[in-house]
């Protein structure tokens, strides 16, 4: 197995051949089609660079990676492949979902503006499937709604788009059939259109993933998919924290990411340690008199936003869906409210039984990110993850900005935890404490003029 730094390590030097991806193996079924490349591999696959034609800065897809193409003539040709998948959501639970060429979600098409594309779509679902290509401008027949825009891809069968990208910009891909099964089983990927002229818009890094959500019940592997509100995993690019790679910056980078919500629900991303703007929706780029400033975007359902920010800021700085949660992976949704609650009798009680027995959430519910409780197989705690200060008690939609000094253009490995230097990190007061340092009074206290009610 290839672990995620050699297989960096490799993939730059050797350029496409070392995607880690199985790609060849040639398919030779597909004598006269792009070979249509795979990849079980969950790990972030940093794309190569362009060596020819128009020079562009590929985008990193978090636990991704972008499908190979090749050209025919001056048509840039893709192979898709609607098939069900295996996908580690995170180390120790793996779903059964369905996405495109071995993975949920499916790789990230990158192409160029201006450029012509085909992309070959063959459907190994035991049902029919389409492709609406999310926010571009192509003809009506192209749209991939099925039954409006072309018939359904029969199950067994390839179906064949071609259009030209006359635009630039941040865009997904994902089915327009059987929509409530196939996107609820995890069909969907990222489009990305880049500029013609490489001096538009330029950024040092570029990120990309999709918000999909998932109601696997603990133990169990595959999504219930009559679902329509009370989702369980939450997840970028169908991984869950701890199993979200971090976004690896080099200190003085402009950085971009491109955030895409294929859920039910709006989903505020925040990011920690700095201010960004939106610089491009599905609809298009945002001119820079019509941005202003954030630390929260809200992703609407079925849309795009991406924002931008010079990485000057040193730190681990976390990144995360606002809705609390949505940073839970399952079984933190259907627990009773023990705050306060005085379970002493009833532990004794329990205990006469179960000595072992321990009582949890009477104090909040931080005890399970500490304690490795007993849970069902295939399953991740509701929240968990350890970071260099204790457990960092999350799940979900949550992952880590990395800023260092000294990375290199296309180095993506992680850099381990930040040191925050001497006298820059809170610390504890061990000295004595006032009297009355709270306030338990329900009426307002006003504070003298200059003065200082505690002083
Ligand atoms: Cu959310």
């Amino acid at each position: 197995m290839m672990n995620r730094r050699t297989m960096l390590g490799a993939g730059i030097g050797a350029g496409a051949a070392a995607l880690a991806v199985k790609a060849a193996q040639a398919e030779t079924r597909f004598r006269d089609l792009p070979e249509a490349a795979s990849t079980d591999n969950p790990n972030t696959q940093v794309p190569p660079r362009p060596t020819t034609g128009i020079e562009y800065n590929p985008v990193v897809t978090l636990n991704g990676w972008s499908l190979p193409y090749r050209m025919n003539g001056n048509i840039k040709e893709f192979h898709l492949v609607a098939e069900p998948v295996e996908r580690v959501m995170a180390d120790g639970m793996v779903a059964r979902l369905w996405g495109y060429n071995g993975q949920s979600t499916g790789p990230t098409i990158e192409a160029i503006e201006g450029e012509r594309v085909r992309i070959y779509v063959t459907n190994r679902l035991p049902e029919h499937t389409s492709v609406h290509w999310h926010g571009m401008i192509l003809p009506s027949g192209m749209d991939g709604v099925s039954g409006l825009s072309h018939p359904g891809i029969p199950s067994g069968k390839t179906f064949v788009y071609e259009f030209d990208l006359v635009k630039s910009g941040t865009f997904m891909y994902h089915p327009h059939a059987d929509e409530m099964v196939q996107m609820a089983m995890g069909m969907m990927g990222l489009f990305i259109v880049h500029p013609r002229d490489p001096a538009f818009m330029p950024v040092d890094r570029d990120f990309a993933f999709l918000l999909a959500a998932y109601d696997i019940d603990p133990g169990t592997y595959i999504p219930r998919v009559a679902e329509m509100t009370d989702f369980n995993l939450w997840t970028f690019n169908s991984r869950i924290f701890p199993g979200i790679d971090p976004l690896v910056v080099n200190r003085g980078d402009r950085v971009r990411v491109r955030v895409g919500n294929l859920t039910m629900t709006n989903h505020p991303v925040h990011m920690h340690g700095y201010d960004f703007e939106v610089t491009c929706t599905d609809g298009g780029w945002v001119r820079p008199e019509a941005r202003w400033p954030e630390v929260s975007i809200d992703i609407p359902v079925g849309a795009m936003r991406a924002y931008e920010f010079n990485a000057v800021h040193l730190g681990d700085w976390a990144i995360h869906c606002h809705k609390s949660h949505h940073t839970m992976n399952a079984m933190g949704h259907e627990l009773p409210t023990l705050i306060g609650a005085d379970k002493a009798r009833v532990t004794e009680m329990i205990r006469r039984h179960q000595p072992d027995y321990m009582p949890m959430g009477t104090a909040g519910m931080a005890d399970m990110g500490e304690m490795s409780m007993e849970i069902p197989e295939n399953t991740i705690p509701m929240m968990t993850g350890w970071g260099p200060h204790g457990p960092i008690e999350m799940g979900g939609m949550f992952s880590v900005v990395k800023v260092r000094e000294g990375i290199a253009p296309d180095d993506y490995s992680d850099p381990g935890w930040y040191e925050n230097p001497p006298g820059t990190q809170a610390w504890e007061w061990t000295g004595e404490l006032p009297e009355h340092a709270s306030n338990d009074s329900p009426e307002t206290i006003l504070t003298p003029r200059g003065g200082n009610r505690l002083g």
